[in-house]
């Protein structure tokens, strides 16, 4: 499976129950950062494009912020020996270990200029616990601790999402998989995410859990 094959839903009306969560679009993530996603910045216009159909019809519009410490133990920087990308698996860090990225008050941090963040209802940190990372936007990697993602789409009284942004395969697939979780209807924009496929068949493995769990599929011309 690959996007190409995924059944995209059409003609979608939003109404104010619905909540596009946007994921950490910031530079480290960017062509030439520090955890670079190959065409990280190309979907930035598309995402604009469905933020302001949002907008438009009052659905919230949620970006989710990378935050890590310089002392974060996802980092192979503090593993002494360890590179980017070696194995590394405990309750709360891994599958693999990376670079620095998404140190408060780096330009790497930072959401891409381009990016239309004024539309956005709210901002989620997550991953500032130097123990913990957080792949997912609702819960950090110990599967207990909430970053506050879903009280805020709660008491917005948010019934579906719509996920976008990077990384296809971690921070996006986890935003989705704790959505369903959390009782939201999930959708991915699968033509407005991209992936680090590290270990590589990842996207494809990420895009089949998603759909055999219930996230469905929609791009940036579903909407009315
Ligand atoms: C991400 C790895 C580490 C992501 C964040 O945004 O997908 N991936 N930190
Ligand atoms: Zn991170």
């Amino acid at each position: 499976m690959d996007k190409s094959n995924l059944n995209y839903e059409k003609r979608i009306e939003l109404s104010k129950e619905d909540g596009l969560v946007i994921v950490d679009m910031q530079y480290d993530f960017m062509p030439g950062g520090a955890l670079a996603v190959e065409e990280g910045d190309h979907i930035i216009q598309g995402i604009n494009t469905v933020a302001k159909k949002f907008h438009n019809k009052s659905a919230s519009i949620i970006l989710t912020q990378d935050w890590h410490p310089k002392n974060h133990l996802s980092f192979a920087s503090n593993h002494p020996g360890k590179k980017p990308g070696d194995e590394y698996q405990t309750e709360t860090i891994g599958p693999i270990l990376w670079p620095d990225h998404c140190v408060p008050g780096t330009k790497g941090a930072e959401f891409h200029k381009d990016l239309q963040t004024v539309l956005a209802h709210a901002i989620i940190r997550k991953g500032y616990n130097p123990k913990i990372d957080s792949y997912s936007g609702f819960l950090e990697n110990d599967k207990k601790s909430e970053t506050g993602l879903a009280g805020l789409l709660r008491s917005l009284k948010i019934k579906k999402i719509f996920i976008c942004g990077l990384a296809l395969d971690y921070c996006c697939f986890w935003t989705a998989m704790d959505g369903l979780d959390f009782g939201f209807k999930v959708y991915l924009l699968a033509d407005l995410t991209k992936g680090i496929d590290d270990p590589p068949g990842n996207v494809v493995k990420s895009l089949e859990i998603m759909s055999k769990n219930g996230v469905k599929f929609a791009n940036v011309n579903s909407f009315i």
